[in-house]
C-alpha cells in the first residue's frame, strides 16, 4: 500500500502500469451464466479457461475522501456472437459514480440504472466517459484483435454490488453482426428478487 505522499505512475502501449499493488485475473469461469450462448461458453471453457480480463490497481483505503484508481485490460474474443466483457457491477454506495478513460483499443460500456434506464457508449482511444452514480456499467471489448485498455477512477467507499448483475444480467447486449458491434435486448434479463 502507497502511504499518503504524492506518486506517478505511466501506462505503457501494453497497458500495464509501470507500478500497481494488486493484480486481478478473470477467466472465463467466472462468467457462468453472463454470456446467452450456453453451448459457446461451454465448448470454449472445456476448450481452456481463459482470462478474458485483468485489473491492475492501487490499493488506497476505501473510505470516500480517496479516489480508487487502475487500468482494466479486456482482452478480444467472443463467446459465440457476444464480445469478451466485464462481470459489471453496480456500486455497493448507489450514490457513487465513475471516470473511465480509454488509452487504446475500440469497445463499449453498457450502463442501467435500477429505475429502468439504460445507456450503451463507445470507447475509443483517448476517449472519456462519465459514469453517474447509479448506474451499473459493464466493459466490452469489441475489437477482434486488439486489447481495450481503460483508466479508472471512482470514490474509495463506493464498494461493488456484483449479485444484482449475477442474478438479473444488463438489459441490454452487445452482439457481433457480421464483424460490426450492434446493441440488442438481453431476452433473459429478469428484475432481480431484492437489491
Ligand atoms: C470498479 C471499476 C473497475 C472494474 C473493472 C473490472 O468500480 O468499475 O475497476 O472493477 O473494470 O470490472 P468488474 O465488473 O469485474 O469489477
Ligand atoms: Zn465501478
Amino acid at each position: 500500500m502507497h502511504n499518503a505522499h504524492p506518486y506517478t505512475f505511466d501506462i505503457p502501449e501494453t497497458g500495464i502500469p509501470t507500478s500497481y499493488d494488486n493484480h486481478i485475473v478473470r477467466r472465463l469461469s467466472a462468467m457462468k451464466g453472463q454470456y446467452r450462448d450456453t453451448d459457446a461458453f461451454n465448448a470454449l471453457l472445456e476448450q481452456d479457461d481463459r482470462i478474458l480480463y485483468e485489473v491492475y490497481e492501487f490499493r488506497r483505503p476505501e473510505v470516500s475522501s480517496e479516489l480508487l484508481h487502475g487500468v482494466s485490460i479486456i482482452h478480444p474474443g467472443r463467446v459465440g456472437d457476444e464480445y469478451f466483457m466485464t462481470k459489471g457491477h453496480f456500486h455497493a454506495v448507489l450514490e457513487t459514480g465513475e471516470v473511465y478513460y480509454c488509452l487504446r483499443g475500440r469497445g463499449m460500456m453498457v450502463m442501467e440504472t435500477p429505475e429502468g434506464d439504460w445507456s450503451v457508449k463507445e470507447f475509443r482511444p483517448g476517449g472519456v466517459l462519465y459514469v453517474p452514480p447509479r448506474w451499473a456499467h459493464r466493459s466490452v471489448n469489441t475489437s477482434p484483435t486488439e486489447d481495450l485498455v481503460l483508466f479508472f477512477v471512482y470514490p474509495g467507499h463506493a464498494g461493488h454490488d456484483y449479485r444484482t448483475i449475477e442474478q438479473q444480467g444488463f438489459r441490454k447486449l452487445v452482439v457481433d453482426r457480421d464483424g460490426k458491434p450492434e446493441v440488442i435486448d438481453n431476452p433473459r434479463w429478469k428484475q432481480a428478487e431484492s437489491r
